[in-house]
């Protein structure tokens, strides 16, 4: 069971999409009163649903077909960073313009600590939601998007579902000195969530989920590349645990996961392009690429 969030005339709606793709309106005005009636009524979000859907009539629409936003109102997203060796070798080739025999970097280092590397990467005005644009920054000429899981808290730190983030980076940037770090990674638009929370009691196994990136230009594919999260090297709720560690967080607080996926290193995205990113079970994330 997922959750999505559309805009029905002038108003934001909630929606649940089952795992036949039906669509069912709920009453709920987001996902945290959906959590607090069904809290009310004894219930978990998910049995809460499924009672509300028990015998109502699905949306006539395919889910994909509706005016989808971002699933929930991030106040905040955060990120982690070198969490799979892939992430590890590209950031090891940015720093270090590709020389194998350059010793250890900061990569190594916290790729292997105890502290993960964490850092604050959008607020609610810079995050876009499916069908977005994501912008392009003007000092920058090797950008990519980072393809990662991400989670939906709430104000206790708790997962309470899976979501799909795109932490846009400036791999030159990042590249030239570490300490340019939030410019390569926080702009406007530089960051896209959805298309739908998968909630944590309908999720089998998120150390096993198949994502892919998919960049077409001009309708020709130019990126197709997939891993799995069975290769990140950290425990989400480590990740969560370090994030909310003397910190505030806000039910609809972010954590993207890190990326397992890097385009060739030649790469770099252009005005124009279509991002696509797929975790089958919460769906495709796309967005295009402005200038
Ligand atoms: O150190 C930079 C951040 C790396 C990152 O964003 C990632 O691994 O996903
Ligand atoms: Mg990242």
């Amino acid at each position: 069971m997922r959750l999505i969030q559309y805009q029905d005339g002038v108003r934001k709606a909630l929606a649940a999409v089952t795992d036949d793709e039906a669509v069912y309106a709920l009453e709920d005005k987001d996902i945290w009163a959906l959590f607090r009636r069904a809290e009310r009524q004894g219930l978990t979000p998910l049995g809460q649903i499924n009672a509300d859907i028990a015998g109502s009539t699905p949306l006539n629409k395919e889910w994909n077909s509706l005016e989808l936003l971002a699933p929930v109102d991030a106040p905040e997203v955060w990120a982690a960073g070198v969490t799979y060796q892939r992430s590890r070798e590209a950031r090891n080739y940015e720093a270090t313009g590709g020389k194998a025999d350059a010793g250890a970097t900061f990569y190594d280092l916290v790729y292997d600590a105890e502290r993960p590397e964490i850092f604050f990467k959008s607020t609610l005005a810079r995050t876009v939601g499916p069908g977005g644009s994501v912008k392009l920054r003007s000092d920058s000429s090797w950008q990519v998007p980072e393809p990662e899981l991400g989670l939906v808290l709430n104000e206790g730190g708790d997962i309470v579902g899976y979501t799909i983030g795109n932490d846009m980076s400036c791999r030159d940037i990042e590249g030239e000195n570490p300490l340019y770090l939030p410019q390569a990674k926080v702009w406007k638009q530089s960051c896209s969530i959805g298309p739908a929370i998968r909630l944590v009691e309908a999720t089998q196994n998120p150390y096993d989920l198949d994502i892919s990136l998919r960049i077409y230009r001009d309708e020709e594919i130019v990126v197709d590349i997939g891993a799995n999260t069975g290769l990140l090297k950290r425990r989400l709720d480590e990740l969560v645990s370090f994030l909310k560690r003397d910190n505030l967080l806000f039910d609809g607080t972010v954590l993207l996961t890190g990326t397992c996926l890097v385009p060739q290193d030649d790469f770099t995205l252009r005005p124009n392009d279509r991002i696509e990113i797929e975790i089958k079970s919460i769906g495709t994330l796309m967005n295009t690429v402005v200038a």
